[in-house]
């Protein structure tokens, strides 16, 4: 995969050298470029912004600057290309965008700065027929797309046959596949600050242990995320996981929509 980062502060990213994404860059899995977007100005004070049009606070970025960056970048035909845009208004990244955006060739993140970039931007790379996702890490505001992205990027690599060790690791995370949040985990030591380790753990009875973390799973997300119990699909619920979840206040729903509703 080609992932490309454009930004007015490049150096922002120059933490996507260290650890996974680093290592999978140098096992070539992982063809990433950066590019500083005051490459493309054609000014001498090298401007990338100006004042908003319909008066208002702030600066907003130029698309003349974004649309010559974009052009270059943008490796071919536009199939196989996803053009990323990081905007407090986008519809939120989610686990699912992840494992779309893994199987793409290339993937072009702009990250914009100041009150962001000139909403014609995405227009024309709509229009181009080039897939633009304007997308937000979660509701609070950051300075910039950068930070966004970094997390995107990460969220996205780790998901590349051959980038994490153990491919299985994948399966029991949270916002998986079984739409839990995960269950606790310990190591060694087996006491520590006078807390010991759930006795099952030590069993070796690998159905009990099974048993005990979808319950501890249930548990949590039923007191953390609310939202993801009543987006279950009954089918894939057995009559543990039911009468835990009755006991938890969730049964399901009487138009037998296979949702689970509160009891
Ligand atoms: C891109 C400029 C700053 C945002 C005026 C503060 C994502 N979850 C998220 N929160 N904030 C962003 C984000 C913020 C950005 C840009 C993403 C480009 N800003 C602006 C509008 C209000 N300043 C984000 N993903």
């Amino acid at each position: 995969m080609r992932v490309d980062v454009i930004s007015i502060f490049p150096d922002y990213l120059s933490v996507l050298d260290l650890s996974l994404v680093g290592k999978a860059r140098q096992r070539g899995l992982l063809d990433l470029r950066v590019h500083d977007l005051r490459d493309w100005t054609t000014d001498r004070h090298r401007t990338v912004d100006d004042t908003p049009f319909g008066g208002g606070a702030g600066m907003v970025m130029r698309p003349d600057v974004w649309g010559l960056a974009v052009d270059d970048v943008l490796d071919g035909d536009a199939a196989g290309t996803h053009l990323i845009v990081p905007t407090p208004s986008g519809e939120v990244f989610t686990q699912r965008h992840a494992e779309s955006l893994a199987s793409a060739e290339q993937l072009v993140f702009a990250c914009g700065r100041y009150e962001g970039i000139d909403a014609r931007v995405a227009e024309h790379y709509r229009a181009a027929g080039v897939a633009v996702h304007e997308l937000s890490i979660g509701d609070y505001v950051l300075n910039g797309g950068e930070v966004a992205s970094l997390v995107m990027i990460e969220a996205v690599a780790r998901l590349i046959p051959g980038m994490v060790g153990n491919p299985d690791s994948l399966v029991e995370e949270s916002h998986g596949a079984a739409g839990l949040l995960e269950y606790p985990v310990y190591t060694k030591p087996p006491s520590w600050a006078e807390l010991e380790i759930p006795e099952v753990l030590l069993s070796g009875h690998h159905a009990k242990i099974e048993r005990w973390r979808r319950d501890r799973a249930l548990e949590r997300t039923a007191a953390r995320r609310p939202d993801m119990i009543a987006a279950l699909d009954v089918a894939g619920l057995d009559k543990h996981d039911l009468a835990l979840l009755a006991e938890l206040g969730w049964v399901p729903g009487p138009d037998g929509d296979g949702r689970l509703v509160r009891a």
